[in-house]
C-alpha cells in the first residue's frame, strides 16, 4: 500500500508532462482513466510472449493465452462480487453492455404496455438503447426526476412511478455530470419488491468506490475499463446467471455455439453465447491487471480521497464570482460540474488548456439533464486516485483569470 497519495502518480508515466510549457493537471478522468504502468506493461509483455487467440488452439500459446481471459473473467467476478465467472460477460464497454441487455433481454421480454423506469440523469447510454428497444416492442419509458441544481433524484415520486407495469429500472450509480451518488441498493430493493428487475450503469463508480452486486442487489451492472484504469475497448456486462441464461444471443458468430446446421444452430450458455468472434482478449486481461492495483490500493480509500477532492473543490469553485455549481452540495463522486455566467464551457476549457489543464467542457452525453438545467453545457473538473490538492489550487487560480479576461 503506498505510504501516500502523491507517490502514486508515479505509477502513471503520462502524468509526468508539460503541457503548454505548465505541468500537466488531468482532470478528465470521467472521460477516461490514465493507465499504470502495471497495465501498460502487462499489455506490452503480453503480445511479446502469449498473444494467440482464445478457446480455439491446442497448441500452448493459445493455452496460455485463454488462461489469462479465463482468469480475468474470475477477478472481474471477484471484483463486483458476483456468484460466478459465468456471470461477468466482456464486452467492449458501458455501452454496448446496456445495449446487450436491452436488444437480448428486451426483445424477449417487453411488449406493449411495459415500461422501462429511467431517470432523468442518465447518460445517453442508458437512454438510447431503451428507446430503440421500446419502439420495436410497444414498450413505454418513463423518468424519476431530479429535484433541481442540487442534482438528486426525487425519491418521493418512486412509488408513483413504480408500478405493475414497469419490467425493468435502470439507473446510474454516479452521474457524471451531477456527482450524485445515488442510493443504488435501496433503488435495487425498492424495484424488487415492486417486480421490476434492475440494471445499474457502473461507468463512474467501478473504479471510484467499492461496487458490490450482491450487497447491491442488482440484476445487471454495466460498466467500463478505460474509466477503472483499464484500457479502452474492453467492459463488462454482469447479470445473475439464470437470467443471461435464458436470453436470446446478442450477436451471432463463432465461439458462442453449441453446434451449427445449414438451417438452425444451438447456443453455449453464458458467457460464451454473449462473446461472438474474438474476443478483445489482450485488454480483458490488462483490465484484471488493473483490478489488482485497485484492490492493492483499496476502494473505500480511493472513494474518500476522490470525494474530498470533489468536496474541497465544490467549496473553493463555489468562490468564483459568476459560477454556478452543479450537482449535491454534500457527499458527492469524485467530480464537480460548473458554469461560468457570460462564458461558454468551451472558453473554460480551452483557456485552462493554455495553463496545462485537461478538463471536459459540453452536454457530457446528458442532454436530457442539460435541459432540465435550462443549460446547453457544463465545464467538468473530474478525479482520480492520481490528483492532489494542489491542482486543485492550480484551477482555480486559472479559472480566475479566465473570468478576469471575460470582464467578470
Ligand atoms: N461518460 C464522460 O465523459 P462508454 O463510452 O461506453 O465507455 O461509457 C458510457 C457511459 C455510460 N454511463 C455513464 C454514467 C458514463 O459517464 C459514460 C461515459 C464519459 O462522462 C463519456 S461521455
Amino acid at each position: 500500500m503506498p505510504s501516500s497519495w502523491n507517490s502514486l502518480r508515479d505509477d502513471f508515466p503520462i502524468l509526468h508532462q508539460q503541457v503548454n510549457g505548465k505541468p500537466l493537471v488531468y482532470l478528465d478522468n470521467a472521460a477516461t482513466t490514465q493507465k499504470p504502468r502495471v497495465v501498460i506493461e502487462a499489455l506490452s509483455h503480453f503480445y511479446e510472449r502469449d498473444n494467440a487467440n482464445v478457446h480455439r488452439g491446442l497448441h500452448a500459446l493459445s493455452m496460455r493465452s485463454t488462461d489469462h481471459y479465463e482468469n480475468a473473467r474470475s477477478k472481474l467476478a471477484r471484483f463486483i462480487n458476483a456468484q460466478a465467472p459465468e456471470e461477468i460477460v466482456f464486452t467492449r464497454g458501458t455501452t454496448e453492455s446496456i445495449n446487450l441487455v436491452a436488444a437480448s433481454w428486451g426483445s424477449a421480454n417487453l411488449k406493449a404496455g411495459d415500461v422501462i423506469l429511467l431517470t432523468e440523469m442518465e447518460h445517453h447510454s442508458n437512454i438510447v438503447p431503451w428507446q430503440l428497444i421500446a419502439q420495436r416492442t410497444g414498450a413505454k419509458l418513463r423518468y424519476i426526476p431530479i429535484t433541481g441544481d442540487d442534482g438528486l433524484l426525487d425519491l418521493s415520486q418512486i412509488d408513483r412511478l413504480l408500478t405493475p407495469e414497469v419490467k425493468l429500472f435502470a439507473f446510474t450509480h454516479v452521474s457524471n455530470t451531477l456527482g450524485t451518488i445515488n442510493p443504488a441498493a435501496e433503488l435495487c430493493a425498492r424495484a424488487r419488491k415492486a417486480g421490476a428487475l434492475t440494471l445499474v450503469d457502473a461507468a463512474q463508480s467501478i473504479g471510484h468506490m467499492p461496487v458490490d452486486v450482491r450487497a447491491l442487489g442488482c440484476d445487471f451492472l454495466a460498466f467500463s475499463g478505460h474509466k477503472m484504469a483499464g484500457v479502452a475497448g474492453i467492459g463488462v456486462l454482469y447479470g445473475r446467471r439464470e437470467l443471461l441464461d435464458a436470453m436470446p444471443p446478442y450477436q451471432g458468430g463463432g465461439g458462442m455455439i453449441n453446434h451449427v446446421e445449414l438451417f438452425e444452430s444451438s447456443w453455449k450458455p453464458s458467457p460464451e453465447r454473449f462473446e461472438a468472434g474474438t474476443p478483445n482478449f489482450a485488454d480483458a486481461y490488462a483490465l484484471g491487471v488493473a483490478c489488482d492495483y485497485l484492490e492493492g490500493i483499496g476502494r473505500a480509500r480511493i472513494k474518500s480521497h476522490d470525494g474530498e477532492l470533489a468536496e474541497r473543490a465544490y467549496r473553493a469553485l463555489g468562490e468564483l464570482p459568476g459560477i454556478r455549481l452543479i450537482g449535491p452540495p454534500g457527499e458527492r463522486g469524485g467530480l464537480v460540474s460548473f458554469a461560468l455566467r457570460d462564458v461558454h464551457a468551451h472558453d473554460v476549457v480551452t483557456f485552462a488548456d493554455q495553463d496545462g489543464i485537461a478538463l471536459r467542457g459540453g452536454h457530457h452525453c446528458n442532454q436530457p439533464l442539460m435541459k432540465k438545467l435550462g443549460l446547453a453545457s457544463t465545464a467538468r473538473a473530474s478525479f482520480y486516485l492520481y490528483n492532489t490538492a494542489e491542482e486543485i489550487d492550480v484551477l482555480v487560480a486559472s479559472l480566475r483569470r479566465t473570468i478576469r479576461f471575460f470582464g467578470g
